[in-house]
């Protein structure tokens, strides 16, 4: 865990959030600036900053959480399709430096494009 990180904080309950998933790896929570109903945000239960980064066991955890946690996602919020999205790095437009995957559930003719954060 790092000490000024949002994300650990989240993990941690210091700054509360709302869960969607949780097990010993691997967390999921809504996003707080959502770009469509049902916006979740998935992250290991290990402070890195990128993908490269992650440990080969919290890449098989997130790996087999994910298509789990978009089904509930899925089925949460009744949107047939999604966008799996990572950032890694400033200029490829991460802002929270602790690895994420967002889950974007996306409806015909919702606005947000094809393009993550379009300029
Ligand atoms: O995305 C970082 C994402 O993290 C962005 O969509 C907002 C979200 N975020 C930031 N702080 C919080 C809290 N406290 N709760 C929920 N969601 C949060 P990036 O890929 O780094 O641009």
């Amino acid at each position: 865990m790092s000490e000024n990180c949002i994300f650990c904080k989240i993990i941690s309950g210091d700054i509360p959030s709302f869960k969607v998933f949780e097990n010993d790896k691997v967390f999921a929570f809504l996003d707080i600036n959502p770009l469509s109903k049902g916006h979740t945000v998935v992250i290991p239960k290990t402070h890195c900053e990128r993908l490269e980064d992650l440990p080969e066991e919290y890449s098989s955890a997130i790996g087999s959480a994910l298509p789990k946690i978009a089904k509930a996602v899925i089925t949460g919020t009744g949107a047939l399709d999604w966008n799996l999205l990572q950032n890694n790095g400033k200029s490829a437009g991460q802002e929270v430096p602790h690895l994420h995957f967002h889950i974007i559930p996306r409806e015909k003719s919702d606005g947000l494009g094809y393009r993550w954060k379009p300029t």
